[in-house]
């Protein structure tokens, strides 16, 4: 749900400034958002600790983006609060703080104050393990691409630190099927070039490397990181990173038990024997979970038809693909419009025939069977249109209807066959509304 909000914001952005923002950079825009009372309460008690001179740090990445996490971390019933704050104050170096407060006798009140390292709270993750949850905080450094994961528990009064590791990404997850949640870390690479991933699991008051599996040597960073199933029912991790810088690939790394011992094995890496993939593929698309069974589709790019990779802006189908059995089943082929937030699926019979381009005018693009030569486009089959609820109302789109809607309803999505386009292709406006879905 989370994810479509998201979405919605970057589909706004795009249709009432024209501002062209990476779907990743959609949360800069939203601006923090107000404290509700009990947050004013905990805030207040905050600041009687440490003066006014504080700004809260709100997590960068992950499901707990407030700038107070509101949770039970101890034996005693009542929900403990933690925020990260840095003093504003001059002359002071500006550490990040993590402040636990709890309310005691019906009032809030600090009870742990203790400073870190890095620059920036990447994320805060809570770690269901045995006995009480405990917190993983990721800390980042402005001048290096490499953060920290430390793990805390909280006793009553003091977090205690359980454990401090260097990573690159890192997911949580129960990979080892014991309903705990292990962390699973992927390593900054070392100086003879090889990174990996470890799997630390909690055990007896603490975290233990419990499997390490060697990955893909060729990729410089890793920009999506999620966990899923596979098609057969088994839990596995993605990695979606970059090789080199202009290509991308998907790591697929799951768990395996053979008797007694299990250990981390990586589905699509070989050391011995490097294999290319079908989700070898252009930059730009990551895993994704198109249609909520848990399963994840995987990504590959092809071209659509006219296109060449030299061409800026070249347009290409996205096939993707469940992974199985140390190989790659396509799903099934959509066009992907990230910027306008929606995708379309392509019938068997378009691909490899039609192409896609955009129109003279704004956000709009034109389905079309391809030719080659001057005049590419010998039969046009379908427009799609994003456009502000308000020209749609206003009959600005004559020809059009109304397929999908979006922002509460402020951006409309519309379609137009034209009269003229080629039968055998032809997807009507019924088809046209079961192969759209909004995208992320
Ligand atoms: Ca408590
Ligand atoms: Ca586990
Ligand atoms: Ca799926």
């Amino acid at each position: 749900m989370k994810k479509k909000i998201c979405g919605v914001l970057a589909a706004v952005c795009m249709l009432l400034s024209g501002c062209a923002i990476p779907q990743t950079g959609v949360d800069s825009l939203l601006a923090p958002p107000l404290l509700n009372e009990e947050q004013n309460e905990i805030y207040s008690a905050l600041v009687r600790e440490t003066g006014d001179n504080i700004k809260l740090l709100y997590p960068q990445k992950g499901e707990n983006r407030s700038a107070f996490l509101v949770i039970n971390l101890d034996e005693e019933v009542t929900s403990e609060a933690v925020a990260f704050y840095q003093s504003t104050s001059l002359n002071v170096t500006s550490a990040i703080h993590m402040a636990v407060l709890d309310k005691i006798d019906g009032r809030w009140q600090s009870v742990n104050d203790i400073s870190l390292e890095g620059t920036q709270v990447e994320d805060i993750s809570v770690i269901r393990a045995e006995g009480n949850p405990l917190l993983a905080v990721g800390l980042s450094y402005s001048s290096d691409n490499t953060s920290l994961l430390k793990v805390y528990s909280f006793n009553g009064s003091t977090m205690d630190e359980l454990g401090s590791e260097s990573y690159q990404t890192k997911i949580i997850s129960d990979l080892d099927g014991d309903d705990q949640d292990d962390i699973l870390l992927v390593t900054a690479p070392s100086q003879d070039n090889t990174s990996f991933a470890k799997l630390l699991s909690f055990q007896s008051g603490r975290f233990w490397e419990k499997s390490r599996v060697f990955l893909n040597p060729e990729i410089v960073r890793y920009s999506n990181i999620i966990s899923g199933y596979l098609v057969n029912g088994q839990k596995a991790i993605y990695l979606d990173g970059y090789r080199g810088s202009t290509s991308m690939t998907t790591e697929i790394l799951g768990y395996e038990t053979d008797g007694e011992n299990g250990h981390l094995v990586n589905y699509t890496y070989n050391p011995e024997s490097p294999t290319s993939y079908p989700v070898d593929r252009a930059l730009g698309a990551v895993c994704s979970d198109l249609n909520g069974d848990s399963v994840i589709e995987v990504p590959g790019l092809t071209l659509l038809p006219g296109y060449t990779e030299e061409v800026a802006g070249a347009f290409y189908l996205t096939d993707w693909y469940h992974f199985l059995n140390g190989g790659f089943e396509k799903v099934k082929s959509s066009y992907v419009n990230a910027a306008q937030g929606y995708m379309l699926d392509f019938p068997e019979e378009w691909i490899g025939t039609v192409s896609v381009r955009k129109t003279t005018r704004g956000n709009e693009t034109l389905f079309y069977e391809y030719q080659e030569g001057e005049n590419p486009v010998k039969s046009e089959l379908l427009y799609i249109q994003m456009a502000k609820r308000s020209d749609w109302d206003a009959g600005n789109f004559p020809g059009y209807e109304m397929i999908d809607s979006s922002g509460g309803g402020q951006i409309v999505y519309l379609a137009k066959i034209p009269a003229g386009a080629n039968a055998a292709l032809l997807m009507n406006m019924s088809e046209v509304k079961k192969n759209f879905n909004r995208y992320y």
